[in-house]
């Protein structure tokens, strides 16, 4: 993105804020101008965008899981992005498990180029919660793959994180499709990192309930401490959550698509994903599993296949019963003034907490006194567009 433009009189921050998801973006153009502008973004970063042959620069931070296992395969498939590091962390299931699955999917789509850091084997303050009742106990819906020959790097996965964004400053995205611990601990080591990160797409958090808890999605849930540094730290923020990927089950039609082409790739998502249906119907689920991450990863090929607004996001880190809920302010948020009123000067609700309580210091539970937002939501998705993607790619048919 070297020759990016960006419209004067505006700081990097300002812009990237004001460009939807586009900095986080890339790649697949057809319809993209149309698209842009209902998203509203800049017309020198349209044009970028249209032009753009240079990969998009992107750490990939995850823990395999089987939405991550094909999250990945679609990554390290996709032209668009390079991938300058898969980084593990624990999560779904534990690192000793999500560190090999992670090597696993490397192997298997040929892509032993790409480095792979050991990552936090627990959350900043709390114990880890995995969820194997959705992911089976090895994290890959109980499909078994040989032991990878090859193995990780030496440095830990937030300092590898912090060398690589201190190498290309401004250049690389962090796609976050696990726990934020290892985002979190490298931004916590090292006070300039925030601002060199060029931005983080995330799958994690909703707006509308979650899933491990009424309030939590399970990513935010394991380490909201580590969520609300990341949401806190004004690197702008693409938020993919259960708004928008609990409307992505994986289908029988999907898995009989992977099967039927000849790849290794294939074949290995086709294994994954039979063995992740019938582990879901083990478990009662009636549908899915939701292929979460996988629309993380291309919402951020694509964004024209989701709908984005914009909020202010914060995390809850001491709900007795809401730790991990993600609070999506909007001008006018928690309040019934007419639609569109917000459009009008002035009239914008300030950014409120819970009220003080008597042995607190804090006297005003107003945190902004205006409106600004930190991260680009997604709030709906093209679901067939997305798994024609996802399967096109996957079984190298596009
Ligand atoms: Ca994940």
């Amino acid at each position: 993105m070297e020759s990016q433009q960006k419209p004067l009189g505006m700081t990097r921050r300002q812009f990237v804020a004001s460009s939807a998801s586009a900095l986080a973006t890339g790649g697949l153009t057809a319809a993209l101008s149309r698209d842009a502008q209902a998203a509203g973004v800049p017309p020198s970063e349209q044009s970028d965008r249209q032009g753009h042959h240079a990969p998009f620069r992107v750490i990939i931070d995850t823990d395999p899981g089987v939405d991550d296992a094909l999250a990945l395969l679609l990554a390290m498939r996709s032209p668009e992005v390079k991938i300058e590091a898969i980084t593990a962390v624990a999560g779904n299931v534990p690192l000793e498990l999500t560190l090999p699955n992670a090597l696993r999917m490397v192997e298997i789509a040929g892509r032993t180029d790409i480095p792979v850091a050991a990552g936090a084997k627990a959350p900043l303050v709390r114990r880890l919660v995995t969820a194997a009742y959705a992911h089976g106990e090895n994290g890959l819906g109980g499909a078994v793959f040989p032991e990878s020959k090859i193995r990780p790097i030496a440095e830990p996965a937030a300092q590898f994180i912090q060398q690589l964004v201190r190498r290309y400053p401004s250049d690389v995205t962090l796609i976050t499709i696990g726990p934020l611990t290892n985002v979190a601990t490298a931004l916590n080591s090292d006070p300039e990192l925030a601002a060199m990160v060029k931005s983080v797409v995330m799958m994690g958090g909703s707006l509308s309930g979650g899933n491990i808890t009424p309030a939590a999605e399970f990513n935010v849930y394991v380490d909201p401490e580590a969520a609300r540094i990341v949401f806190q730290s004004g690197i702008p923020i693409t938020m993919v959550g259960l708004d928008v990927t609990r409307k992505t089950s994986l289908t029988e039609d999907h898995v009989r698509l992977l099967e039927a082409a000849q790849n290794p790739v294939s074949q290995a998502a086709a294994k994954i994903a039979r063995n992740a249906i019938n582990h879901n119907r083990e478990q009662g689920f009636l549908v899915g599993p939701n292929m979460h991450d996988s629309l993380a990863v291309a919402g951020f090929l694509d964004p024209s296949l989701l709908k984005w607004k914009q909020y202010y996001v914060d995390v809850e880190t001491v709900g007795e019963l809401t730790a991990g809920e993600t609070l999506g302010y909007s001008p006018n948020a928690g309040d019934l003034r007419r639609a569109g009123m917000e459009k009008q000067v002035g009239v914008t609700m300030p950014i409120r907490g819970s009220a003080p309580t008597l042995g607190s210091t804090r006297t005003s539970p107003i945190l902004r006194d205006k409106f600004v937002p930190n991260s680009n939501v997604a709030t709906d998705v093209d679901s067939a567009r997305f798994f024609d993607l996802l399967i096109g790619r996957l079984s190298g048919k596009q």
